[in-house]
């Protein structure tokens, strides 16, 4: 029965049904050396110092600048998007003089988290395809064979995966089909400002961009199952190791190039991926694997004679239509960039104390986008604006406590409050200057400058 249907185009079309079922707004595939291009683009990039201290980015480089190096054993790259559109118009929290902007993104629940469970999802149906030889879809049996792993596959290490050998199968079991069963996933995890995240506990130092996770130290070789391993003799080629691995966070892959390429939209001038029929709010995940599956069409440019991004940026932090400099970006600036922020550089980062969004919000593709569907990406209470003086007071009990669940927690006390000073500093409001006045001693020295930064500000107008 195996190959008596060719495979990749059934199996795609039932991908996609389950990706929209688990709740993704659009799916694609590629192929992993599809993105030729991309590599000289991060070179220049990390020679131009544009990564700033983000220092995994060129420690990566190697896999990040080709994803076939990243899994010699990949096939097919499937991109998937997640829509987090919001429901207002994030340029009206920018300004008010006495809240903090928060990025729409970091107002709901950590993104990675909720991603990281529906790419699970996908790959265990995947894998399970796999472990039985074939599909049961609408156009009745469906036999595929994976390409079995051969030499060059990824190292393996140390196991510090999301996923375990026997979890699949345990929680969020797949609608129908052979994925019900265990099946041992490659877990890897891509990001949106890498550095450990989402898994933190409390306790943990709240630190991001100090390292992305490689295949082989993720624990992403994970064997199969031992239902896989062991018993079924209907699947004679079984592979020998997982036909699959999810990046949730963290991997060196450019997913934006790649989705791309993945038919998903097109990078825009403000170097994110938007699509017609999308938007601009979504995330990325990524699903390698060693089954072939047939390529969609790369997606082409239509930003058009439209500069509206570049010209809104607060801080200049495009030194070109498509290029970046994250050194000047406040995503980076406020998320990544550890200790005092270039004097110059505080002013344009005006009330924002987690990220922006200018660039996003202000891009007229917007209103084709799709609406977000999960719920725990919607601002939690409080988290939308909240008040500049209420956040200086906090201690690291107290941050952790706010933010537990939020991606801000990744950056830690010290560095949020540095950020809540520089957007007093910028209020224009005097009477917020109580608030700093513990901080000009804090035992952090990025939070004591800003804060002595901030009351001079204030007090010079
Ligand atoms: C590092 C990083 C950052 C850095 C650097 C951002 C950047 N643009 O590189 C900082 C901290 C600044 C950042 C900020 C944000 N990030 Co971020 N980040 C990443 C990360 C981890 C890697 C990106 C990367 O590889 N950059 C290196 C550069 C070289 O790659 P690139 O941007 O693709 O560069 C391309 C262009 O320069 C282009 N190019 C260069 N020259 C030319 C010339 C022409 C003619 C053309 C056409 C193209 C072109 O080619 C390059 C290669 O494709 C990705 C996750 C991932 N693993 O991909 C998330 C990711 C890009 N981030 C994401 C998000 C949401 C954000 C923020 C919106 C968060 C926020 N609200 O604060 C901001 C947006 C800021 C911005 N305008 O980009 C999402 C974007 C989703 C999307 N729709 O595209 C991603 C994909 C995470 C995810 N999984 O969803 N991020
Ligand atoms: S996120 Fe903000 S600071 Fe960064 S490039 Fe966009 S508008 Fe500029
Ligand atoms: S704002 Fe204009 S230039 Fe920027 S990404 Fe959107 S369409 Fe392209």
């Amino acid at each position: 029965m195996e190959g008596a249907v060719p495979p990749g185009a059934a199996l795609k079309a039932a991908l996609a049904r389950e990706a929209q079922a688990a709740g993704f707004a659009k799916m694609g595939v590629c192929r992993p050396d599809a993105i030729p291009q991309a590599a000289g683009r991060l070179d220049a990039f990390l020679a131009a110092g544009r990564h700033g201290q983000m220092g995994w980015m060129a420690e990566r480089a190697a896999w990040r600048r080709d994803p076939a190096a990243l899994w010699p054993a990949a096939r097919s790259v499937v991109m998937l998007a997640e829509s987090y559109t919001p429901d207002h118009d994030p340029l009206d929290d920018v300004g008010l003089a006495e809240r903090g902007a928060v990025s729409v993104y970091a107002q709901g629940r950590d993104y990675h988290d909720v991603v990281k469970k529906r790419l699970k999802r996908l790959a265990r149906w995947l894998a399970g395809v796999a472990e039985a030889g074939g599909f049961d879809g609408p156009e009745g049996w469906v036999a595929v064979t994976p390409v079995r792993e051969a030499s060059g596959e990824a190292p393996a290490g140390r196991g510090m995966g999301d996923m375990r050998e026997g979890e699949a199968g345990s929680r969020e079991a797949p609608a129908r089909g052979p994925g019900r069963r265990g099946s041992g996933l490659a877990v890897s995890r891509p990001g949106l400002d890498p550095g450990p995240r989402g898994d933190m506990e409390p306790g943990e130092e709240g630190e991001t961009g100090d390292r992305e996770a490689l295949p082989g130290e993720t624990g992403n070789r994970v064997p199969l199952s031992k239902t896989q391993g062991a018993s079924s003799s209907a699947h004679a080629a079984k592979p020998a190791v997982s036909p699959v691995k999810v990046f949730v966070d963290t991997a060196p892959v450019m997913e934006k190039p790649l989705a791309q390429a993945a038919g998903l939209g097109w990078q825009g001038k403000h170097t994110n991926l938007l699509g017609r029929d999308l938007g601009n709010w979504i995330f990325l995940g990524a699903i390698f694997t060693t089954f072939d599956l047939p390529p969609d069409r790369a997606e082409t440019e239509h930003c058009g004679s439209c500069r509206k991004c570049l010209d809104i940026c607060p801080t200049d932090a495009f030194p070109a239509p498509f290029e970046l400099d994250a050194r000047r970006c406040i995503s980076y600036l406020t998320i990544e960039h550890r200790g005092p922020v270039d004097e110059s550089l505080r002013p344009g980062i005006g009330n924002r104390i987690y990220g922006c969004d200018d660039c996003l919000a202000i891009c007229p593709w917007n209103k084709f986008a799709v609406a977000g569907r999960d719920m725990r990406l919607a601002p939690a209470p409080g988290r939308r604006a909240p008040e500049l003086a209420a956040l200086a007071g906090l201690d690291d009990a107290g941050f952790r406590a706010a933010f537990s669940g939020s991606p801000i927690k990744r950056i830690g006390r010290d560095r949020f409050v540095r950020n809540v000073c520089y957007a007093i500093g910028n209020s224009g409001r005097p009477a917020l200057g109580a608030a700093l006045g513990p901080l000009v001693s804090d035992p952090d020295p990025g939070v004591a400058d800003a804060a002595r930064w901030a009351k001079i500000r204030l007090e010079t107008g």
